[in-house]
């Protein structure tokens, strides 16, 4: 449904949302249970202890890692849901099946960037769904991804695949609708480039140098959600985390970030390449492959191609 200017789209909920969009009563059961579960994982990043794993906070009680905390609310959730076949989470990397008649299976990164917890920024938790009990198949063939944002707001963006969506959470911790049919222009002006640019190929230098040459500014923070964020949002520019030298597949997962990412970018209007293939093409082989990725304003993930196609 496309709201008519005027109308006061703050009022709308993620469940009115998806009701009104007609999602399927599962998928929206599925949405709505991720929503909730994000609840207790900004709580535990605001105010949990930042242990590691196996040691004990001031009461004596054994602490987990975030990460592992975030795993654990998500996937109680996704099983308390009752319509999910099968999980893979980035924190276990393994295939769980829960429940043989579920219609429902999905890849997950519970706590994305967790190493910059500890330094206040932003972090945020991926999750693609795909009907079926398959998670191991092309990004294209997903019903649904989502992503939340735990930065100085917590928001919500989702794509059951007719475009994105956006919504924060208020003060009684339910999301609310900031903007429907996110879109992105063509081009832009910003950048974001993973890994150490002395490892860059030729290809990707190059690209690089075309991007200063046409005054994009930097703007990375080293968390992939929310730089992937920045580019969606300003709706315009590039993330990359490209091929390195000693790192020919990057280092980005692609069942857990890389493909619920590039379905939200391409329903956004965006794209989203390895540097030679749409990344909702690539054949996962396996639960835990990597991918290079480029992901963006359209013509420069295409200029990105380009270079790596003429350099490497
Ligand atoms: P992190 O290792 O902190 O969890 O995929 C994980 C990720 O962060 C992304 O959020 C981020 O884009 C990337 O790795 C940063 O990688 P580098 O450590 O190579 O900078």
């Amino acid at each position: 449904m496309v709201r008519e200017p005027g109308t006061t789209p703050f009022q709308v909920d993620l469940r009115r949302h998806l009701r009104e969009h007609e999602e399927d009563r599962d998928l929206t059961r599925v949405i709505c249970e991720i929503a909730t579960a994000s609840r207790y994982v900004i709580n535990a990043i605001r105010t949990g202890d930042l242990g590691v794993a196996g040691t004990s906070n001031l009461y004596g009680e054994e602490q987990l890692a975030l990460d592992v905390l975030s795993d654990r609310i998500l996937r109680k959730r996704l099983i308390h849901s009752g319509v999910i076949s099968t999980i893979a989470s980035e924190e276990t990397d393994e295939i769980i099946n829960v429940n043989l008649n579920g219609k429902y299976s999905i890849t997950y990164d519970p706590l994305d960037g967790s190493s910059l917890v500890d330094v206040n920024l932003a972090v945020g938790t991926i999750i693609g769904i795909y009907r079926g009990d398959n998670v191991l198949q092309r990004g294209r063939n997903m019903v649904a991804a989502m992503y939340i944002l735990y930065g100085p707001r917590c928001t919500l963006v989702y794509s059951t695949g007719s475009g994105v969506h956006e919504f924060a959470m208020n003060s009684l911790m339910e999301y609310t609708l900031i903007q429907e049919h996110v879109k992105m222009q063509p081009a832009g002006t910003i950048y974001s480039p993973g890994g150490q640019r002395n490892k860059y190929s030729p290809g990707v230098e190059k690209f690089i140098s075309s991007l200063e040459a046409k005054g994009s500014k930097l703007r990375y923070s080293g968390g992939f959600v929310p730089d992937i964020n920045q580019v969606l949002i300003k709706g315009q520019g590039i993330f990359m985390y490209p091929h390195l030298e000693g790192a020919p597949n990057g280092k980005l997962r692609l069942l857990y970030e890389l493909n619920p990412m590039a379905f939200i970018m391409e329903q956004a209007g965006g794209a989203a390449s390895n540097g030679r293939e749409r990344i909702l093409d690539i054949e996962p082989e396996g639960i835990d492959q990597r991918s290079p990725v480029f992901i963006g304003s359209k013509e420069d993930v295409a200029m990105a191609e380009k270079f790596i196609a003429e350099f490497g």
